[in-house]
């Protein structure tokens, strides 16, 4: 396979242009409060929604009494499940068909505490909460199962997809010098989206509006469209900006039905948001996870067998699997390998995706492992990791595309100083304060869908993109302006992106870490081919300056239009526009296969995830790596956990605005240390609740939680993985936080806590 190199500048690029530190562009915008967020549009004549939830977790509902919420002031609505609109059944985000049967948003099963009971819609907020606290539910009530360590609920189902396996993983390691086994589990984690999801609905006739924040807007029209049976280009989503997802705001939930169904039923507008303790169970975060390892090894520390066993807690009503073999099978040369799964049932709503879903607790499990095989074989943790360095994929046997992640090692040890560590635990301390350094990699896999950009220069000398794509914060916006930019040789200050809107190109999710690569690649592709056709009118049209010039191409630098060898001052792209009486030269282009490129196919490769490939598709494994190094502070007395000093180094190939990268870095890194040290959803198991529902009791990390986070760059530019060279940047930093930290608390403490989160009642 030859690579091709497309026309990029190297070393340190102007802010404008790709690889360059441009601070993001919606920055102004959202600190001056000009960014309206879904929420705050102001449609006139709105209704307010309110959810109701359950306060059982299994059963049926037997009654419910309406009554009072009827007659309360200014109330318009009450849904329940007995008069709710049936809606059809929608095709999965992977493309298949739905349940059989119509979709129900309310019903009178209950199959978790907290599910959607009822809705109430009225003129104001105030009077639609009041109303909705008056409704009163009865229940025939059935026992529950709180988790997947409920007596009742049994070793769950085998996932066999999940089975990765080669070589003989039982014999080998029954036959090991060194024998490692323990048991990893992290708890229900959960989403908390600064913005709550919510959204505002609104019909004119049959074309359907939603302000909405969406990771996918394309993905979520569908589902609205097959549910309400409408065509899809009748509904649209506006989504400009978001407060944040991580995963959740790919899918249509349960209360965006009722809200639409409400605002038809009405004929008003309505907006319903959920409340932040009903963002803990409108939709689900991580499952809770448990899984064993066992590791053997010869006595120098090689690894021979990894037998991983795993499950994961889902919803009585679905299968989500969140899966654990995906760092295990991929991160050490490893000659017998088993890795299975099991989902187990419980009463508990459908488990989502968070930053990183199957890595994240992959690597937590195989990157404490490994540290505890380094203690047991008496060798360094670093080097443990070098001695067992995978030079190919272990797994899909094939080369890595780019793997930096010895160099991570390396350039990562180096700045935080690790070969002045002393080897042994509780060996370090400065007072009270007992000192642990640790250290553990991690990885994420480049996702590719196609995607689609128009380019659209106008009169003025200025361009537009746009796209349905979306920017909670990645960057989205800012790397498309500098990837526009950098083609059309117009200044990044002219370049107008629009962005989260249906009625737009379309896109695929923002999901994945993969939407960087996939819109800069249309993004490229697009300019290109408006450059090109600009060039052309230029060499071409009759009322060009430069029809005489006779050059056989011309370039485009700073908004001018230059003669080939710098001869004169060339023409400014709006004067040349008017010289030529042109309006726009626009171009729409999508990256998709020839053979997928128009009808159906296409409309379900932005609506399903139907085209996305493998990251071993192609010939080569294609992934992100990255090492952290951390330190912390345990006190001895308190067993309070301080991370105080962590350096991170990361290959994510080449970087499209590296200020924006180690934004994200930082903010997963961050991340990592709530997952490591405050994260849990605590179950009430008498009535399988998660009781720490609010931001006070669900801790996640705040400012001084956090040190300062140094990370460094050691990615190359990978031409197999994407277009321009990069590889995926936000979800790969989160990956492997968790166990450094652990790690790090076991080398200051000799205490091994492998149940997440090292909370200080763990460790005294
Ligand atoms: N980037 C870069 N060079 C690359 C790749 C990316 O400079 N080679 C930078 C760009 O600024 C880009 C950003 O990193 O916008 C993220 O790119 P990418 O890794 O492609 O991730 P996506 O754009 O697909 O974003 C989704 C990803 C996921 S899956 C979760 S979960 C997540 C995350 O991004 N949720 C976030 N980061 C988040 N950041 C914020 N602020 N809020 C969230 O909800
Ligand atoms: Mo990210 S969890 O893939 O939206």
């Amino acid at each position: 396979m030859t690579v091709m190199e497309p026309n990029i500048k190297r070393g340190d690029a102007a802010d404008g242009v790709l690889g360059g530190r441009l601070s993001r562009l919606d920055g102004p915008a959202k600190i001056t409060g000009k960014a309206n967020y879904a929420l705050e549009n102001q449609i006139d004549g709105v209704v307010h929604g309110v959810m109701v939830q359950s306060t059982i977790a299994a059963g049926t509902i037997s009654s419910m009494d309406i009554s009072a919420a009827e007659a309360s002031p200014g109330v318009l609505l009450v849904l329940t499940p007995d008069n709710i609109m049936e809606l059809k059944s929608a095709t999965t985000w992977a493309g298949t068909p739905g349940p059989e049967g119509p979709y129900l948003a309310l019903t009178n099963e209950i199959t978790f505490n907290g599910q959607h009971v009822a809705a109430v819609f009225a003129e104001t907020l105030e009077q639609a909460t009041a109303a909705a606290a008056s409704i009163k539910v009865s229940y025939v009530e059935k026992p529950a199962i709180f988790g997947f360590d409920d007596p009742g609920a049994g070793e769950g189902i085998a996932v066999e997809q999940m089975t990765i396996e080669w070589g003989n993983a039982e014999q080998a390691l029954a036959e090991a010098a060194v024998r490692i086994e323990a048991e990893y589990r992290t708890p229900r984690e959960y989403n908390v989206p600064i913005e709550p999801h919510g959204l505002i609905a609104k019909w004119d006739g049959d074309v359907l509006t939603l302000w909405e924040p969406s990771q996918w807007v394309d993905g979520m029209a569908r589902s609205y469209a097959e549910w309400f049976e409408l065509p899809f280009e009748n509904v649209r989503i506006i989504s400009p900006y978001i407060g944040g997802g991580f995963g959740s705001k790919a899918l249509s939930l349960p209360h965006a039905a009722v809200a639409i169904m409400a605002a038809r039923r009405l004929g008003r507008p309505v907006k319903l948001a959920v409340t932040r303790a009903q963002t803990f169970t409108a939709f689900g975060g991580r499952p809770a996870t448990r899984q064993t390892l066992a590791l053997g090894a010869t006595k120098e520390g090689k690894l021979l067998s990894i037998v991983q066993r795993g499950a994961n807690e889902t919803a009585m009503t679905g299968a989500a699997v969140e899966p654990l073999g995906a760092v295990t099978s991929i991160m050490y040369d490893v000659p017998n390998f088993s890795s299975r799964q099991n989902i187990v049932p419980v009463h508990t709503v459908l488990p989502g995706a968070l930053r990183a879903p199957g890595e994240n607790p992959s690597a937590w499990g195989l990157e404490s492992a490994i540290d505890e095989l380094a203690y047991a074989v008496g060798i360094d943790p670093v080097e443990i990791r070098l001695l067992n360095y995978a030079e190919q994929d272990p797994h899909a046997k094939i080369p890595w595309s780019t793997r930096q992640l010895r160099e991570a090692f390396a350039v990562g040890g180096e700045a935080f100083g690790w070969s002045k560590r002393s080897p042994k635990p509780c060996s370090m301390r400065d007072g009270n304060a007992l000192i642990g350094w640790g250290v553990a990699a991690g990885t994420y896999p480049v996702r590719r869908t196609p995607g689609e950009a128009l380019v659209r220069i106008l009169a003025d000398g200025t361009a537009e993109i746009a796209s349905s794509s979306i920017d909670m914060g990645q960057g989205t916006y800012t790397i498309m302006a500098q990837t526009a930019a950098e083609v059309l040789g117009i200044p990044v200050e002219k370049i107008h992106v629009k962005l989260g809107d249906s009625a737009l190109p379309r896109a695929p999710v923002a999901g994945g870490s993969q939407l960087a690569n996939l819109m800069t690649g249309a993004v490229h592709k697009a300019a290109l081919a408006a450059r090109d056709e600009l060039i052309g009118l230029a060499l071409n049209d009759v009322n060009s300056p430069f029809r005489d010039a006779q050059a056989n191409t011309l370039t485009i630098s700073e908004g001018r239009i230059l003669p080939p060898r710098g001869e004169g001052e060339g023409v400014a792209i709006a004067d040349f526009m008017r010289q030529i009486g042109r309006e726009k030269v626009e171009t729409l282009r999508d990256t998709l296969p020839e053979d997928k490129r128009d009808g159906k196919d296409r409309y379900d490769n932005f609506t399903t995830m139907m085209t996305m490939k493998a990251p071993t598709e192609g010939g080569y494994s294609l992934h992100s790596w990255c090492a952290h190094f951390v330190e912390v502070r345990v006190d001895e007395d308190f067993g309070t956990v301080r991370v105080s000093r962590m350096v991170s180094a990361l290959d994510s190939g080449r970087l499209y605005n590296p200020k924006l990268a180690e934004s994200q870095w930082r903010g997963g890194i961050i991340m990592g240390i709530g997952q490591a040290l405050l994260e849990e959803g605590i179950v009430d198991e008498r009535y399988a609740r998660v009781i720490n529902n609010n931001l006070a009791d669900y801790l996640v990390p705040t400012n001084s939680d956090v040190p300062d986070l140094q990370v460094i760059s050691v990615g190359i530019p990978d031409y197999r993985a994407s277009v321009l060279g990069g590889k995926a940047v936000g979800e790969l930093p989160i990956v492997g936080v968790a166990p450094a930290i652990a790690n790090a608390v076991f080398h200051a403490t000799g205490k091994r806590i492998r149940s997440l989160p090292i909370t200080l009642e763990k460790l005294i």
